[in-house]
């Protein structure tokens, strides 16, 4: 039944094997959240307000950091942490490009080797292309999805380049940022943006001739922390020393982040931040479809590349070009 094609399967069959703990119809229905054919969308949707009326919860954790900081690597150790609490993890990585998706993606399954092999664990590539902020609202429904399959817990991996980690802020509970030994000279620079999104910072790799310089950064960082606002009311933010090479600091990051969940649920934060998600999710999915809707109308698509090109060259205002697109869309939109 199971290896039916997508359209075959009801919405029932799909939502009683994802509830049921079937990781393979949970990776389809993800299928389905992520195509952009209308029926798919159709029946993504239909599977997803059934699949939330389950009211399932799970801990929601964003690990970002910069290329290499070693977020693959970590979330494996996590990962085995976890689990040893008898919980089951979904992970998922998003992809920040469709054209790395090929290397990444393989390379992620071959640094999560022992975790990938765990019937209590589902780890998923997420694209992510074509979105500014790096992911879309799919992430989120993805998340969902997840949370109905019944996992105790969600683990978002993203690279913490731009836009994409303050995006996966607004899906989860929890922010893990990693940072590198001897990274702290960063904390001058961009890097404040994600410092002030993280809710705990690991210094990574603190393993080998790297422990020294990783308790300097730890001074660093804890310094830097004190001078940034509070995220969340009544959370003090503190920076671990982590190593997943020698799976040391991985079981404090996971009780660091108890204390947060059980202070946050307590104090109603908890809930609060999941309401205000929703409501960045309702208008993440208007966006969404009134922007592939307005792309996707044969009078802008042909006026499109025009009116780029007059834009480009000088001939014509952005102001104008934006009006005159939406002109056409309106109008064809009318009849
Ligand atoms: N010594 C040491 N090396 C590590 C540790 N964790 C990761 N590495 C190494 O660091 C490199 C990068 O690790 P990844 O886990 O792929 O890093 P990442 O942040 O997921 O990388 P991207 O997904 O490409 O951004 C790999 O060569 C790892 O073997 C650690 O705890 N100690
Ligand atoms: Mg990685």
């Amino acid at each position: 039944m199971t290896h039916k094609p997508l359209h075959e399967l009801t919405v029932d069959e799909f939502v009683d094997g994802i509830t049921g703990g079937s990781r393979h119809l949970l990776s389809r229905a993800v299928t389905l959240v992520e195509s952009n054919r209308p029926d798919h969308e159709t029946k993504a949707h239909a599977i997803l307000d059934r699949c939330l009326a389950k009211g399932r919860r799970s801990i929601r954790i964003g690990i970002t950091g910069a290329p290499g900081a070693g977020k693959s690597t970590f979330i494996e150790s996590f990962g085995l942490e976890i689990i040893r609490h008898g919980l089951r993890v979904a992970v998922l990585a998003i992809d920040p490009s469709s054209t790395r998706s090929g290397g990444s993606i393989l390379g992620d399954k071959a640094r999560m080797e022992q975790l990938s092999v765990r019937p209590e664990v589902f780890i998923r590539p997420t694209a992510s292309s074509g979105y500014l902020g790096g992911t879309s609202p799919r992430t989120h429904e993805t998340i969902l999805l997840c949370e109905a399959a019944g996992y105790d817990v969600i683990v978002v991996e993203t690279v913490g380049v731009g836009q994409s980690e303050i995006v996966v802020n607004s899906m989860v509970d929890f922010i893990l940022l990693l940072m590198l030994p001897g990274s702290g000279d960063e904390l001058q620079g961009i890097k404040r943006g994600i410092m002030e999104i993280a809710d705990t910072v690991a210094i990574t790799k603190a393993d080998g001739e790297r422990t020294g310089i990783a308790q300097i950064s730890k001074s660093d960082f804890e310094s830097a922390l004190r001078l940034l606002p509070e995220k969340h009311p009544g959370w003090v933010r503190k920076v671990l020393l982590t190593s997943a090479l020698e799976s040391s600091g991985i079981a404090e990051v996971w009780q660091n982040i108890t204390e947060f969940i059980g202070s946050m649920s307590s104090s109603g934060e908890l809930d609060r931040n999941r309401r205000e998600q929703l409501r960045l999710l309702l208008y993440a999915i208007i966006e969404d479809r009134l922007k592939r809707e307005f792309f996707k109308r044969p009078a802008v698509a042909s006026l499109r590349e025009s009116i780029e090109q007059n834009v480009l060259s000088g001939t014509l205002s952005p102001f104008s070009g934006a009006m005159a697109l939406l002109d056409a869309f309106n109008t064809q939109g009318s009849h």
